[in-house]
This record gives structure tokens, sequence and C-alpha cells, in this order.
């Protein structure tokens, strides 16, 4: 039979939402490949897609649906689960309310039909859903504060820039399609810094790397920003278009800088080196997604904001202060869901949130794209949470953590099975999915899946219509400007809504049209002492081997920990086992020496299962960010000991 070249995006919670090409013969996938023809992906892909076909033959690939009979997770025809979910769910809200049922979502496809459930749970209920974002909550709120939304210049522009900061970025491991637009810079003559406290691959490519203090990074940018004042670095043009100059000002000069390059971690030299560079410009700031993950997260991204705006290199092309590409900008989300909800629980704190429900208590909870027992905080009590509620529906195509505790487990399409359309939240390009091969007969897509379920409750009117007829609604706006289906169906296409430079007309998009500056913090989110019990920050990042809870390659018997030799438990070798214990609990892992790390964090990856005790969530407690409800799941401290 002729091979077949059929064309995709690949649709994981990923800033680059690549362009895929397969070949397909006889059904089969023969090879899979990046999109040579789309401006970012330019032709390859990261490791775990190009792995990912493999995970199709795993034993935790799901094929058919599950319900729970004795205690056991047995196949089940889909008529029989959804029969289940429907007489469930049915029975629940007669019985206690529709705000009985919580509807989880996170991100595991950033394809915008996954809003279908939501769809779902606000017209039986409304029923109670969330509120909060751990993924980038804390950031994208301090850049509404600032600048009325947090968006981005176009990826392009970025070759305009003397000066890029990578500002608590890897990109190497988790925004890999940025790496040869970085070399372009270069070659055009761009220096690069990086600024992470953990040594990682991407330091590689930097012109310079400061590694201070985990969370030093407010005393940082507030150093630098003294100096800018202090030696002539501000604009006054751009001065003029932020509010709270004073305040913002007095801020910087409350310390000396001595006082701030002590609290950051870095030396002096290293903050007037950084002052010069904004002084110098055209200087883009990248803004990392860990750091924000703090107690502090919002005010420091709330204090880069503010360099790039006083320095003037905000509304200039090869600056901006990018954080996230909003994804979302160009679809008609409310044609979905209108986001109604009968009440909120708050996302970092899920487990607790959940088992103090009353009024009436959580009795079922439903999960579309997402692991929470893995991934969330504290994450011992949200298995708990999940263990006691009567009724647990997933919908996922792996056997997870989460689904392991469920009642119901529904199997819907992998990456490359999948019909949507999404945007990226590391470009501005918008693509649409469609499945390169056919899903096994007991997988259903969630649009399908939903209307189903609706005609068993009597909503079967709200979810008329074809899985296209939803992607065109989706689109029915930026359609008028070009981006039709059609166009998306032939190739990606650029948001004809997004600016190139987000700012370049001199205005941000808050009420006045001005930055509104940061002029004070609370003090406590200064002082990152650690404490002597337990002297190391625990980084938990993103590692090349898996997509957060999806592993492309077996992760091992014990997850690993990397620290510097000196904070190693005396005389334990490379390769020893080791106790990582925390406030909340311990995990065996194995012991990596680095004398590139500082010595005061362990750093261990993002993803490890929670049934294997390799989930870095269970030492984690479950503290909100000051900002934008995140989670603060890197301000845990622990300390390694022999087993
Ligand atoms: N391979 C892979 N790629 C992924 C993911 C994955 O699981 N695996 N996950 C995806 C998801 S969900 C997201 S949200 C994105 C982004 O995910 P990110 O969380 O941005 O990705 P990381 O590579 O972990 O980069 C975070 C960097 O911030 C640094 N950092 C942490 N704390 C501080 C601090 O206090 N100061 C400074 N300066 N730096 C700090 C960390 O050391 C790390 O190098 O990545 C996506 N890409
Ligand atoms: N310790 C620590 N914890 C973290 C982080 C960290 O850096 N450190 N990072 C945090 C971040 S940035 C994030 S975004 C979260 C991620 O947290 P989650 O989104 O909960 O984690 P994932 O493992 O990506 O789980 C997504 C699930 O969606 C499934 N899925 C894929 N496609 C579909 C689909 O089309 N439909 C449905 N229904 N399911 C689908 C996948 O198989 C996967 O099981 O984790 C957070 N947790
Ligand atoms: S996970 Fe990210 S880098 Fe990998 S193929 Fe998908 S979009 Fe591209
Ligand atoms: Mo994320």
């Amino acid at each position: 039979m002729a091979v077949e070249t059929r064309k995709s995006t690949c649709n994981r919670d990923c800033p680059d939402a690549c362009g895929l090409v397969a070949e397909v013969e006889d059904g089969r996938l023969r090879s899979l490949k990046g999109d040579p023809e789309h401006p970012v992906t330019r032709g390859f892909l990261c490791s775990r897609t190009s792995r990912f076909p493999e995970l199709l033959d795993s034993p935790q690939h799901l094929r058919t649906p599950l319900v729970r009979d004795g205690g056991v997770l047995r196949p089940a025809s889909l008529d029989e689960a959804l029969d289940r979910c429907a007489e469930r769910l049915l029975a629940i809200r007669r019985e206690s309310g529709p705000a009985a049922i919580l509807h989880y979502r996170s991100g595991g496809s950033l394809g915008l039909l996954k809003t279908i459930a939501n769809r779902f749970f606000e017209r039986f209920g409304p029923c109670t859903s969330t509120i909060g974002d751990i993924c980038s909550g804390a950031g994208e709120e301090a850049q509404v504060q600032d600048f009325g939304v947090s968006d981005s210049n176009d990826l392009f522009d970025l070759l305009e820039a003397r000066h890029v900061i990578l500002w608590g970025k890897n990109p190497a491991v988790s925004n890999v399609h940025l790496v040869p637009v970085l070399d372009d810079c270069k070659a055009r003559g761009a220096t690069i810094t990086l600024i992470d406290p953990i040594a990682h691959k991407s330091r590689t490519r930097a012109d310079v790397w400061l590694q201070p203090a985990p969370g030093g990074d407010l005393a940082l940018a507030l150093g630098v920003g003294r100096l800018l004042f202090d030696e002539g670095g501000v604009d006054p043009e751009a001065i003029a278009r932020c509010e709270g100059v004073d305040g913002y000002r007095g801020l910087c000069r409350s310390r000396s800088l001595a006082a701030w390059a002590q609290l950051a971690g870095v030396g002096e030299a290293a903050i007037r080196a950084l002052a010069a560079a904004f002084a110098g410009g055209p200087t883009a700031i990248l803004v990392g997604w860990g750091m924000q993950r703090r107690r502090n997260g919002g005010a420091i991204v709330r204090a880069l904001d503010a360099l790039s705006a006083v320095s003037g290199n905000l509304f200039r092309s090869g600056g901006g202060c990018s954080f996230y590409f909003r994804r979302r900008g160009a679809f008609d989300a409310g044609a979905i869901t209108s986001g109604a909800a009968a009440r909120v629980l708050r996302e970092p704190i899920l487990g607790q949130d959940v088992l103090e429900a009353s009024d009436p208590p959580v009795r079922a909870i439903w999960v579309t794209a997402a692991n929470p027992v893995c991934m969330l905080p504290d994450s011992a009590r949200v298995a708990e949470a999940f263990e006691r509620t009567e009724f647990v529906v997933v919908a996922d195509p792996f056997l997870t953590d989460t689904a392991r505790r469920a009642h119901v487990v529904l199997p819907v399409p992998t990456l490359l099975e999948d019909s949507d359309v999404l945007g990226a939240y590391g470009h501005h390009w918008l693509g649409e999915s469609r499945p390169l091969i056919e899903p096994p007969p007991g997988v259903v897509h969630e649009v399908d899946l939903f209307s189903r379920l609706a005609a068993r409750v009597g909503l079967a009117a709200d979810f008329a219509g074809t899985v296209d007829d939803w992607k065109r609604r989706l689109l029915a706006r930026v359609a008028q400007k070009g981006a039709t289906l059609e166009a998306l169906r032939a190739g990606p296409v650029r948001n004809p809504e997004a600016k190139p430079v987000l700012f370049g007309d001199g205005r941000v998009r808050t009420l006045s049209g001005k930055v509104r500056l940061l002029t004070a913090i609370d003090e406590s989110l200064l002082r990152r002492d650690v404490s002597p019990e337990r002297p190391l920050w625990l980084f938990s990042n993103s590692t090349i081997d898996s997509q957060a809870s999806l592993w492309s390659r077996d992760p091992g018997t014990h997850l690993t920990v990397t620290v510097h030799p000196e904070s190693a438990p005396a005389d334990a070798p490379d390769g020893a086992l080791v106790v990582i214990e925390s406030a909340r609990g311990s995990l065996t892992a194995r012991l990596r020496l680095d004398p590139a790390q500082r010595r005061d964090v362990a750093l261990v990856p993002k993803g490890g299962h929670f049934d294997r005790g390799q989930s870095a969530n269970a030492l984690i407690d479950a503290i909100p960010t000051d900002l934008g409800l995140g989670a603060a799941y890197l301000d845990c401290q622990v300390r390694l000991r022999l087993p």
C-alpha cells in the first residue's frame, strides 16, 4: 500500500506547539518528524515526542474504558462506562446539588476543544470548578497587574536584540525550539545572559551565567533598578509611560547595592554588568516559568517588568519582557464555556480544599487532561482526597496515578490521534491537530464523549455539532482575518491579532495605558534563609525524558537527586542511595554529585510517579504564591541523610 504523508500539530503542554509530519502506511505510523515548513519547528521534534509512538505499546496505554467492580478496575464497553457516569452524576446532583461534583482540568492537551468538558459541567450544574493556575498563575497575574495583559513580542523579534536575558529558563530541555532562535541571535552579535541557580544544559549557550540564590532574583532585579536610576540608565520617555515611578525608585534605593547583592547571592560586578546591558539595549528578557513557582514569584516577575519598562526596552523591537504567549487569545473560547461555577476550590491547595469542602461535600470528581495525584503539591493529601471521594472519573489516554484511583476511566486520543485547534505559549502560530493514525476502537474523542454523556442526562442540544463545527466556532473571530479552518489545515497561521512588538505604540493595556510599577514589597519576600535543619532548596525541574508525569524513558527504580559534593551526607559516593526529607515527607533517591551546583540546592526531576515513590510532590507543601494562586513548588527545604 502507498505511503501517505499526514500533518498535525503537537498538543502537549509545551511552549512549542510543533508542526508534525508523519508517514503512514496501511494505517500504521512509519515515521514521525517535525514539519520543515513550520517557521518555529524547523523540521525537528524533541526527544520525548520522537519517542512517543513507543508508548502506544506500553501497558499503561488505555485502549478500552475501565470501570471499578469489587475494588478492581476491569475493561468495559463505552456504553456501560457512560451509563455508570450518567447514573452516578444524576444521583449525586439530585441528592446533594451540582456543587457536590468537582471538575478538574489541567493542561495535558493544549487543544481548545478540551474545554468541552467545562461546558458539560457548566450546563449540568454549574458544578464546582477550580481557581488559580499552578503552572503560570503568579507570573501571569504579575503581568496583568503591570501591563493589563500577559503576552509577548513576536518570537523572531528577538533577532533584533543586543542582549537576551534568559531569566530562570532552560530552553535546551523545556523550550527546545527557542534554541535555534538563540543561536541566530548570537550569530547576529547578541550576548546571552542566563540567570539560574541551577547548573544545567542551557548554560553552554550563555556568554554570562549568574547563579543567584534561589528566589534571590527579587533582590537582584531591584539592585539593577537602583543602578539604572543612580547611573542614568533610565529612559525619560519610558518613565513618562509609567505610574508609580517615585515609589519604585524609592524601593530600589531602600538598600545599598552591596545589600541587594548580598540578598541576591551574586557579586556587585555582576549586577553592574546586568544594568549596563539594560542601559545599552535593545535588551529582551525571557522570563522562565519555574522561578515564579515561589512564595515571592509574583513579586519577582513584577520586578522584571519594571526593569524592562523604565529602561525603555519594553516598548522597543528587540526588547520586551516575555513570559507567556497568549495561546488562547485568538480563539472565541466563550463559544464553548462561560466559566460559570457553583463554587471554586483552590488549585494549589486542592487536596485540603476537597477534604474540607462542606455544604455540600465533594462527592464526585471528574478529571480532564490532568494527573493531580502526581503533579499537585502535597500529593499524599491529594491522593487521600481522591481515595475518599465516592465517585471519580478520569479521562486520559494513560493509566496514571490518578486514574488508578478512579471508578471509571475513559480513554481519549493521544497526540497522534487527536483533532483540535491550538495556540502556543512560546510563539504566535496557530495550528490544527488531525489524526495521524486512527485511535483504537475503545477510545473516544472528548467532543464525542460529552455528546454521548449529554444525551444521557437531557443536554443533547447543548452538544450538537461535529468536531469541525466546534473548531469553526472557536475560530469565528480570527477567520475574518484569514485564520480560517481551511487556512490552518494548509499549514500554521500566525495569529493575525498578535503584534510584532507587543507595546510598540508606547501604551500598555492597563486602563490608563501606563505601566503600573512595583512600588512596595513585603519584606518577608526578600529574606531567603534556609534553616540549619533542612539546608537545601529542593528544585523539581523539567527533564528531557518526561512530559510532566508522562515518561518517554523508564525513570528507573529510584529518582535521582543531584547536589554539590559538599552537600551530600558524609562520605556518600556518587550513585549511593540517600533519603530526601522535608517537613512533609521523605523519599529514597539515588545520589548524583555535581560540583557545578550551589551548595544550598538539591535537584530532582519533575513528574516522578507517586505510586512508585518518585514524586517530588510528596515532599512539597501546598503553599500558594503571592499572586495568582499559583503553587510555590520550589519553596521546599530538605535535608539528605543515609538510609
Ligand atoms: N522536557 C520537558 N519540557 C517541558 C515540560 C516537561 O515536563 N518536560 N513541561 C512543560 C511545562 S508544563 C511548562 S510550564 C514549561 C516550562 O517549564 P519551566 O518550569 O520553565 O521549565 P524548567 O526547564 O523546569 O525551567 C525552569 C528553570 O527555572 C529555574 N529556576 C527555578 N527557580 C529559580 C529562581 O529562583 N531563580 C531563577 N533565576 N531561576 C529559577 C530552574 O532552575 C529551571 O532551570 O515547560 C514545558 N516543557
Ligand atoms: N514538583 C513539581 N510539580 C509540578 C511542576 C514542577 O515544576 N514541579 N510543574 C507544574 C506544572 S508547570 C504543570 S503544567 C503541572 C502539570 O500537571 P498535569 O497537567 O496534571 O500533569 P500531566 O502529567 O501533564 O498530566 C496530564 C495528563 O493529561 C493526559 N492527556 C493528554 N492528552 C489528553 C487529552 O486529549 N485529553 C485528556 N482528557 N487527557 C489527556 C496525559 O496523558 C496526562 O496523563 O504540574 C505541575 N507540577
Ligand atoms: S512536546 Fe513540545 S517540543 Fe516536543 S514535539 Fe511537542 S510541541 Fe514540539
Ligand atoms: Mo506548566
